[in-house]
């Protein structure tokens, strides 16, 4: 048996590091190797603040429902969008970042080319069949020279990531379970989104899409 054998389980076929945009780097697979305790630490995030579809500055009700954990989180509400230390549905802070999530955003961005980065903020985004992210920029964070750290688990989504202006030309790329995407440097403010989620069923997650950034909000 060969080394690529061995591993064949447990990494996809493709680069490993694969260039979508000056300084936003795909890794295919990275989250694979810590799944089981990812998945764990997601559930008893889930628990202690469940999944809830926020409404937007405009009043729309996101397709997208939404939780967070570690020091502040991101919220949206017809006050506009922010941090908060408190999950606004509970009037508690929200769930400490679990030790893994931790590792595993430093890690990447580590082999990104972004040693140092230490999360203090995790989003996590639910999407069922059908739901959306239109194209936005990232900008509520404090310090752009952080990148983000992007971790895809679930049905695979069709993410479209454009340019600095919202009418750039929007490479699509496919993000499956367990890939993950480091988004700094130049290309930290591009417009981003994620095209409306095909059915399907997974063998962990079932009819859904979760995705985990993380941040250096403060
Ligand atoms: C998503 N992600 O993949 C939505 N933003 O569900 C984002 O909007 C995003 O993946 C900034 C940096 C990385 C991301
Ligand atoms: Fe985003």
């Amino acid at each position: 048996m060969t080394t690529a054998d061995l591993f064949a389980d447990a990494a996809p076929a493709g680069p490993a590091r694969e260039e979508l945009a000056p300084g936003a780097v795909l890794l295919r697979g990275h989250a694979l190797a810590r799944e089981a305790e990812i998945l764990a630490a997601l559930d008893a995030v889930v628990a202690a603040a469940p999944f809830r579809h926020m409404v937007t500055p405009g009043g729309f009700r996101m397709s997208v429902a939404m939780t967070n954990c570690g020091r502040t989180g991101w919220v949206t509400d017809r006050k506009g969008y922010r941090y908060d230390s408190v999950d606004p549905s509970s009037g508690k802070p929200w769930p400490d970042l679990p030790a893994s999530f931790s590792a595993l955003a430093s890690g990447a961005a580590a082999q990104a080319g972004y040693p140092g980065f230490v999360p203090d903020a995790c989003l996590v985004n639910r999407y069922a069949p059908g739901a959306r992210l239109s194209l936005h920029q990232d900008k509520d964070e404090r310090d752009f020279a952080q990148p983000i750290v992007s971790v895809s688990l679930g049905l695979p989504a069709t993410f479209q990531f454009g340019g600095p202006r919202r009418g750039d030309k929007a490479l699509r790329v496919t993000l499956a379970h367990g890939d993950v995407v480091v988004w700094g440097g130049t290309s930290r403010l591009y417009y981003h989104g994620v095209l409306a989620l095909k059915d399907g069923e997974h063998a962990r997650l079932g009819r859904a899409r979760v995705n985990l950034t993380f941040r250096r909000a403060l």
